[in-house]
């Protein structure tokens, strides 16, 4: 479109001057400014695509249920995406109103449903982990203060290799 006008604009200068060479210096001028103009946002897509500027590990919808009265131990349930190309190893994770948190897999064992501590969580590349009942989940102790539905609190956590990641968990009722 822009092409169609500029020789537009070309040629009514040309039948106004009915000087040929000057068109075509025009119009060779014009189709310059307008070749650089379009390659401009190519340039700028190189430093601001997605791929550049996305986290390389994303934590989403972090949720605690509210713990009944008297108990400062609860679980929390998060989405871990890693997008980068090597494998993210998990190496602590903590909270400024927690004594600790863990991660931690439910296990069947003999029949029975066991809780089992997983002290290096390993997150593939290129894949997403849904914590969830039954599965993985953090368990959090010694919460002080323990926070109400509708509170939220950041968690953080580290990985080896990419930088630290705060998670910011909602409570919910129970
Ligand atoms: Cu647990």
């Amino acid at each position: 479109m822009l092409f169609k006008q500029a020789f537009s604009f070309c040629y009514s200068v040309c039948v106004v001057t009915s000087k040929l060479k000057r068109f075509v210096l025009l119009a060779s001028y014009v189709l310059l400014i307008l070749a650089c103009k379009d390659k401009t946002p190519v340039v700028d897509d190189l430093f601001s695509s997605n791929e550049n500027t996305r986290p390389l590990l994303s934590l989403r919808s972090g949720l605690m249920k509210e713990l009944p009265p008297g108990q400062n131990i609860g679980a929390i349930y998060l989405q871990i995406e890693n997008s980068s190309d090597k494998t993210a190893v998990l190496t602590y994770v903590h909270s400024d109103i927690a004594e600790k948190i863990e991660v931690h897999r439910h296990i069947y064992n003999d029949g029975m449903m066991q809780m089992r501590n997983v002290p290096h969580l390993s997150l593939d590349p290129k894949t997403t982990l849904n914590f969830k009942p039954g599965e993985h989940h953090l368990m959090i102790f010694g919460l002080s203060p323990v926070p109400k539905a509708g509170d939220n609190f950041d968690v953080v956590f580290e990985f080896a290799g990419f930088p630290a990641q705060t998670l910011n968990v909602v409570v919910e009722k129970p």
